[in-house]
């Protein structure tokens, strides 16, 4: 009865399998994953199929899944690149953006797949929560995908915006609760100031941060028990920085 967590998968399948195995997750265990399953690594459709179908699993709405709904009209059409400039200013510009940000790889094999296919991911993608709060062992957390933007002790988490909890890049010495931990990802761990251990999981002010770069050379797929604190990590190579 573990509850796991994790983020950043990126396409990386074979990483997450892996992991999964290396904990020997069950039926009776839970997992949860923070967002940003597609764009840059090589299996992003067959990752978010493989969650999706995983009843287990909760998955939290991460930049790269609200930049592929904003895209939507692109990304579920045959337009080629150079049709872009055709759109509306707003369509334009949401599009450019998916585009700079490693979706080449999820819009071939979105395009790839059949109609029901389709459909099930973008209700998938339609239907993921921004945050969850969840107690483990006494211990109250908050799930985000990176954080929480323009954070006030008084506000309500479902008083932020998508941008503020899908986008933000708090430094890590900005403290949110005093009496919760906040788990995100969104950032790779090697990209932290004064991080001694690049690469691994990154913990303080009641913060902790999962994103060990799984898309990047060096990086990492982290996976991480709310239980026992155990950290569990594919590969399990050397750190580089990126
Ligand atoms: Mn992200």
């Amino acid at each position: 009865m573990a509850t796991y967590v994790t983020s950043d998968i990126h396409g990386e399948l074979k990483y997450f399998e892996k992991l999964l195995k290396m904990v020997d997750f069950k039926d009776t265990d839970t997992l949860y994953v923070l967002g940003d399953n597609i764009d840059r690594g090589p299996k992003p459709m067959e990752t978010v199929q493989k969650i999706m179908h995983m009843k287990n699993a909760h998955c939290l709405l991460g930049n790269h899944e609200a930049m592929a709904l904003d895209a939507l009209e692109y990304l579920d059409s045959e337009y080629e690149k150079e049709d872009v400039e055709k759109f509306d200013e707003d369509l334009q510009k949401k599009t450019r953006r998916w585009l700079k940000n490693g979706s080449d790889v999820t819009i071939r094999a979105f395009r790839a797949l059949d109609r029901e296919r389709k459909d099930e991911i973008i209700d998938f993608w339609r239907g993921l929560k921004t945050y969850e709060e969840i107690n483990v062992n006494g211990t109250d957390y908050v799930l985000v995908h990176a954080g929480l933007g323009n954070f006030s002790e008084d506000k309500g988490l479902n008083e932020y915006t998508q941008y503020e909890l899908v986008w933000t890049r708090d430094p890590f010495d900005v403290s949110y609760y005093k009496d919760k931990v906040v788990v995100a990802g969104h950032t790779p761990t090697q990209e932290l100031n004064d991080n001694p251990k690049p690469g691994s999981i990154f913990k303080k002010n009641n913060r902790i941060d999962v994103d060990c770069g799984s898309c990047y050379t060096g990086g990492r797929l982290a996976m991480l028990c709310l239980d026992t604190g155990e950290e569990f990590y594919y590969p399990k190579r050397p750190l580089l920085k990126p």
